[in-house]
């Protein structure tokens, strides 16, 4: 209901806003939608300070006039998708996030580069961070000095948004980054901060001495234990401590000032109206802190999240949001929301839990931990989705539960350390080449950093010039894959993965790198190299045409739909993830082996399609199948998969 006051807030602004009636109406519809809500979250997070009405009466002018800047062709496109049932969940979304000037350049070679984007089948895709960035503290971008500028190394505004124009006419999303939770200490807040103004102090967490921190620090886990230990760094120009989570360099905004809400709110309509289609919340589980906490996922930090959602959603329904929380199985579903705001908070997660127990499984050869970890992901409501990986440009972190590892029969400590041992070369049977990532002696944690493809053998493979262990390590490479691909989720190709990507190690070379080994997995794309690919005999040549498979097949199948179809199947045999997709018309049946073992399948597994024999198309090898009776079993050959379908 919407509240009388609300509504003469909405009858004022409607009244100065040109356009057509059409997109007006659209617009107050999703105002009478929202506006009570908005209006709770926001005196639930920020109603008992003196500043609070003039800062929400803020919020709302901001809202009206990201909407009045927004273009036509934006309206037209936010209400094409509103037509479909939840666009960004289908089955004919692939994405790549990518460095500009890793991959191409600058921007306007990223332009291109579409045909070969084209070529692969992928159509969305995430640029990297490509805002202003100090050069030699910039965490790959993740450190903003400039919300709005783009950062010279990659071109300027005008080609960023002549490239998103031409992915538009091609039917192509466009993924970017707003980094919420920090700016760069070069950012022009933290310098008047530094200069002693008070109100951009108040923008950070800044203490005049140790206390605050020495109480804080105790709750505090850190993200960068090797290159950056502890929460908080003195900074001398103002002869404070400021709160900074990450690396130094980077200081964590104060979301209890309802200022840096608005700031922040100005710079997210902007990328809106930049044609930005679903846009990367950075770090959302750190936007708020509270003494004597972990500082992470707390319960203002959702709210915060869903009054966000709302805010966007008003002026530019057409643009998704995905929270980038890489946290456990169960901390993951609360960002789709909960209660009334069930899948109205963030509209993709990663699917970090899935990715983590795949490496689990291909290490182990046993997905009993995954499946465990499955019961969990399932949960994730209707109408959200998520983003499945096998590589980013982040580490892997094992973030899942202890106990799926227990209900798996094993015990955690060991079998976490065995992965790691396994992935960073300190076991000897593994042909992983990866490295720790984070390594913390105080409680024993650390993740892996490595790409797709030297992590599963390639780069070991080729020093050793065996070609049967690069065939298995490109079986692998394409069995985790394709796991991303066929599972409920829009997949994310990691740039350079789509070519085999080795392990890069010139970052050590590089100052501004060298202390941050997961450049070793963010290539630099060696176009010659990347040439081959139209030689299927050629390693290049292999993996893409793979990836192209994989892509097309997704699209070629409703089924792949991300909306809420995948039973997940337990096996006899650990070794194999199985799941079923399905349709209104369709089902098919998704085996995977992680095992260097051939496996058998009973074809009792058919018995949800009725009386058999079964024929089915198994879709990667284009190839009837013919499954006779239950009683039988046919082979799974080690790191083989089958997609299996009922339509033939
Ligand atoms: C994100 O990462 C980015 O993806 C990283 O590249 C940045 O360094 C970081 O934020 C700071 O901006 O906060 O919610 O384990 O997974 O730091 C998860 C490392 C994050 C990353 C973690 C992460």
């Amino acid at each position: 209901m919407l509240r009388p006051r609300l509504l003469s807030e909405l009858d004022l602004r409607l009244k100065n806003l040109k356009g057509s009636e059409d997109f007006k109406n659209g617009l107050k519809e999703r105002f009478i939608a929202n506006s009570s809500d908005i209006e709770d979250l926001y005196n639930d997070l920020y109603g008992h300070l003196p500043n609070s009405k003039k800062l929400f009466s803020q919020l709302l002018d901001q809202l009206f006039s990201a909407y009045s800047e927004r273009s036509v062709e934006l309206k037209t496109r936010d209400k094409d998708k509103l037509k479909e049932d939840y666009w960004f969940c289908s089955e004919q979304l692939t994405g790549m996030s990518l460095y500009v000037d890793r991959f191409a350049g600058k921007l306007p070679d990223v332009e291109k580069k579409l045909n070969y984007i084209e070529e692969l089948g992928v159509n969305f895709l995430h640029l990297m961070p490509l805002f202003e960035s100090p050069k030699d503290a910039s965490d790959g971008g993740y450190a903003v000095s400039d919300f709005k500028r783009v950062d010279e190394r990659f071109g300027n505004l005008k080609d960023l948004q002549h490239l998103g124009t031409q992915m538009r006419s091609k039917g192509m999303y466009l993924m970017l980054d707003i980094i919420l939770n920090h700016t760069s200490d070069r950012h022009e807040w933290a310098q008047k901060a530094k200069a002693g103004e008070k109100k951009y102090q108040d923008f950070y967490y800044c203490y005049p001495d140790r206390s605050i921190p020495d109480l804080m620090e105790y709750h505090m886990p850190e993200v960068f234990p090797e290159s950056a230990p502890g929460n908080f760094t003195y900074i001398h120009e103002m002869n404070q401590w400021v709160m900074s989570v990450f690396h130094s360099y980077q200081w964590d905004l104060n979301f209890k000032n309802p200022e840096v809400l608005v700031a922040m709110m100005d710079n997210i309509y902007f990328y809106a109206n930049l044609g930005v289609d679903i846009l990367r919340i950075d770090a959302p589980a750190f936007i708020w802190k509270e003494q004597g906490t972990s500082c992470q996922g707390l319960p203002n930090a959702h709210k915060l999240l869903q009054l966000i959602k709302l805010l966007v959603e008003v002026p530019a329904p057409g643009m998704a949001i995905l929270g980038e929380a890489i946290v456990g199985p169960h901390q993951i579903l609360e960002y789709f929301g909960k209660g009334r705001f069930t899948a109205h908070q963030c509209d993709f997660a990663y699917n970090a839990t899935q990715m983590a127990t795949q490496w689990d499984a291909l290490a182990t050869g046993d997905t009993r931990v995954m499946r465990e970890a499955m019961k969990v992901v399932d949960l994730k409501p209707l109408g959200t989705s998520w983003i499945n990986y096998s590589r980013c440009h982040d580490d892997i972190g094992l973030g899942y539960d202890d106990y799926m590892i227990s209900n798996a029969g094993k015990d955690p400590n060991l079998h976490r350390k065995y992965l790691k041992d396994y992935y960073s070369g300190a076991f000897s049977g593994s042909p992983s080449k990866g490295a720790l990532f984070g390594a913390n002696p105080k409680n024993n944690d650390a993740r892996i950093s490595g790409s797709l493809a030297s992590l599963c053998g390639l780069e070991a493979a080729l020093e050793s010039n065996d070609p049967q262990a690069i065939q298995t390590s490109i079986n692998k490479l394409t069995l985790m894959q394709a796991q991303s691909f066929f599972s409920g989720g829009i997949p994310l190709i990691f740039y350079g993965d789509e070519l085999g990507s080795l392990n890069d190690y010139s970052y050590l070379n590089d100052a501004s790198k060298s202390y941050d080994n997961r450049w070793m997995h963010r290539p630099i794309i060696d176009w010659d190299k990347a040439s081959k690919r139209t030689n299927i005999d050629t390693i290049e040549g292999s993996v893409f045409e793979r990836h192209q498979r994989l892509i097309r097949i997704r699209k070629e199948n409703k089924a792949f739909a991300d909306l809420k179809n995948t039973h997940w199947l337990t096996l006899n045999s650990p070794a194999i993830c199985s799941f079923i997709r399905t349709s209104e018309d369709q089902s098919v049946f998704c085996f995977l082996n992680y095992s260097n073992e051939t496996q058998q399948i009973p074809e009792s597994v058919f018995n949800s399609l009725g009386k058999g024999p079964h024929q089915l198309k198994e879709l990667w090898s284009n190839q009837l199948m013919e499954f006779k009776s239950p009683l039988n079993y046919f082979d799974i050959k080690p790191y083989q998969f089958y997609i299996l379908s009922n339509k033939i």
